[in-house]
């Protein structure tokens, strides 16, 4: 019986994606290599110290943990300035209605995010009180595939994980999901996201109906 979904933030409620991009693409630029479009795929649903080793990686770049941590925390700098100015139309397509639907039906929310701005964003968005709990990089000590983020979601919710549905975009996200014992939807292409139990679009394409049918 589902009793809550668990939502991803980047790329299933929002399009961060691209701001990450940016901010990543200036440090390599600063650094003296370029960073595709393509590469930042490798990064989307991964840490902060994670995403900033596959960029250095990348580059063939060799750094001491001082010089990585004050790299992030430019990269950072100027990922927020992106996020603190991110308009109400940034938000995903159908979200928002979604989110506000299974409200109405009893069913319980969760965040569950890499993201150590979550909260930045979510408030800048004013869709905070749309969540019964909000579980972001700053509550967890292991990344997803590690099911920790939703494990956690679910005690915060106070359900059981097999009565919870992930909606991820990442495959690491999706993994997650499943090594937690959860349903999963998967948001993006079916190629990358195939172990999930249904594959979407977006969550223009969700409904409380739809949902139940995983039932
Ligand atoms: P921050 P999600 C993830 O968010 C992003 O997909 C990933 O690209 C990013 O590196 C990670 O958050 C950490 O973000 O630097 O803001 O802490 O998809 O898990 O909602
Ligand atoms: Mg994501």
């Amino acid at each position: 019986q589902i009793k809550a979904c668990l939502f991803d933030l980047d790329g299933v409620i929002v399009d961060t994606a691209k701001y990450h991009y940016i901010a990543w693409r200036e440090l390599a630029a600063e650094l003296g290599f370029e960073f595709t479009e393509e590469d930042n795929e490798r990064l989307k649903g991964v840490s902060r110290m994670t995403s900033l080793n596959i960029l250095l990686e990348i580059g063939g770049v060799t750094l001491s943990d001082e010089d990585k941590l004050k790299l992030a925390e430019k990269k950072n700098e100027n990922y927020r300035t992106f996020i603190l100015k991110m308009q109400p139309d940034e938000i995903l397509d159908g979200a928002e209605a979604f989110l506000k639907e299974l409200k109405a039906k009893g069913i319980r929310i969760a965040l569950g995010s890499a993201s150590k701005n979550a909260m930045t964003i979510l408030d800048r968005l004013q869709l905070t009180h749309l969540f019964e709990a909000i579980i972001d990089g700053t509550k967890v000590s292991e990344a997803k595939p590690d099911p920790e983020v939703f494990l956690k979601g679910a005690e915060a919710l106070n359900v059981k994980p097999d009565e919870c549905v992930v909606f991820e975009d990442a495959e690491a996200g999706v993994e997650a999901a499943l090594a937690g014992n959860m349903k999963c939807i998967g948001i993006g292409s079916p190629d990358v996201l195939g172990k999930a139990n249904m594959v979407i679009d977006g969550l223009h394409q969700m409904s409380f109906e739809k949902l139940m049918e995983l039932n």
